[in-house]
């Protein structure tokens, strides 16, 4: 009998230790690797990579059926990656924002919305229709179940998205919420990859459901940039306070190691991050920035092994934000220039258009 782990899809199988599914016994619904996540957050040592990502997300394409089309909030403009949204253009796509849960309470979800179906417009990409939700606290979950009634048409749901925006903990939330199940049912974790392989979950009457797939992991994106001991450091867990610093004169600021903006001269401008608390913000002279830069693996954690930046001037007018690596967001309001430095690798995108603006102020 072929059979399938019910936290990463692998088949089960009770001869390699070394390959997905092992199990010595069988019978059991999980494999080794997800029984040890799950029960003891060990982290596992099998992760799916790019290519099974894109075999899967070809295979259910062929399919014709529903697709979601789920986003990180945080790594929004990662998610428009051109293999994934070329693929998607023409079929029956929701976009599903997740884990809205991260963003301040003062946020316009609206806005949001708003923002997202703009930059879908710019790359031609229409989607049926855009949805909010945190997986983590079932916000709207059922909302978005309502509209699946309408669109779905006796068809399965295929979740696809870029690894650990959610897709697995949202099905899980699905199930929690409509059966009596109160556990999780898939695996979930913030290490990408968790998932192995389509996992079908039947759900409606019809016997249709929903399709868990494993996620492009974006090069861009900070998880494939630091080892994954920092990842509870820097990838922001639960809401996000932002911080509104006022600029002025010459100085610097490293956010961690990874991400660094240099002022001059500056009359009046300020500077709003958004971030895990546990990511420090260090402000240094300007004169001093050589100095700080020189140490920043001693000092300032976390830090990329590999200390190569890239740098660019940035010109402001009124307002920009920009999302960084799928951890960060800074807003810089005024009418000034600066150096944004960041690890080489990491997505920078900019926007003159952001969901709101806070007043909270820090130093
Ligand atoms: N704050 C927050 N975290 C979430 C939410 N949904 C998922 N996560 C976390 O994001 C990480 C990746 O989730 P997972 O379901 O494994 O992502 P997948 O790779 O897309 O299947 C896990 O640590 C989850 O707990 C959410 O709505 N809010
Ligand atoms: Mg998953």
């Amino acid at each position: 009998m072929i059979k399938k782990c019910l936290g990463c899809g692998s088949l089960m199988q009770n001869e390699d230790v070394n390959r997905p599914g092992y199990t010595n016994d069988i019978s059991r619904d999980y494999c080794k690797r997800c029984f040890r996540l799950m029960h003891y957050n060990e982290i596992p040592k099998v992760f799916a990579s790019n290519e099974d990502f894109l075999k899967v997300v070809d295979y259910q394409i062929k399919k014709k059926n529903l697709f979601i089309y789920l986003i990180d909030i945080f790594c929004f403009p990662l998610s428009f990656n051109k293999e994934i949204t070329d693929r998607l253009r023409g079929k029956d796509v929701i976009i599903v924002i997740n884990k809205i849960d991260l963003l301040p309470k003062s946020f316009n979800l609206e806005n949001i919305i708003n923002f997202v179906s703009k930059q879908c417009e710019k790359i031609f990409f229409k989607v049926l229709a855009i949805h909010l939700i945190s997986a983590k606290y079932n916000y709207y979950i059922k909302d978005l179940m309502k509209n699946l009634e309408t669109f779905r048409k006796e068809r399965d749901i295929c979740i696809l998205g870029l690894a650990s925006v959610g897709k697995s903990s949202f099905i899980n939330a699905i199930i929690k919420e409509y059966t009596n199940s109160k556990e999780d049912k898939i695996a979930t974790s913030l290490i990408p990859g968790t998932t192995l392989e389509e996992i079908n979950i039947p759900f409606y009457l019809d016997n249709r459901g929903f399709i868990d797939t494993p996620g492009l992991i974006s090069n861009k994106s900070i998880l494939a940039n630091i080892d994954n001991n920092y990842y509870k450091d820097v990838i922001p867990t639960r809401e996000i306070k932002p911080l509104t610093y006022q600029l002025f004169g010459s100085y610097s600021y490293f956010i961690g190691g990874l991400v660094y903006l240099k002022f001059n001269d500056i009359k009046k401008a300020s500077l709003v991050t958004y971030k895990a608390d546990k990511l420090d913000v260090i402000k240094v002279k300007t004169i001093n920035f050589n100095n700080t830069f020189n140490k920043i693996g001693n000092t300032i954690t976390p830090f990329i092994n590999d200390l190569k930046f890239s740098e660019e001037i940035i010109k402001v007018n009124d307002k920009i934000a920009i999302f960084i690596g799928g951890f960060l967001i800074i807003e810089i309001h005024g009418n000034i220039e600066f150096t944004l430095g960041y690890n080489y690798n990491l997505g920078v995108d900019k926007y003159d258009t952001f969901f709101t603006r806070t007043n909270k102020k820090s130093s």
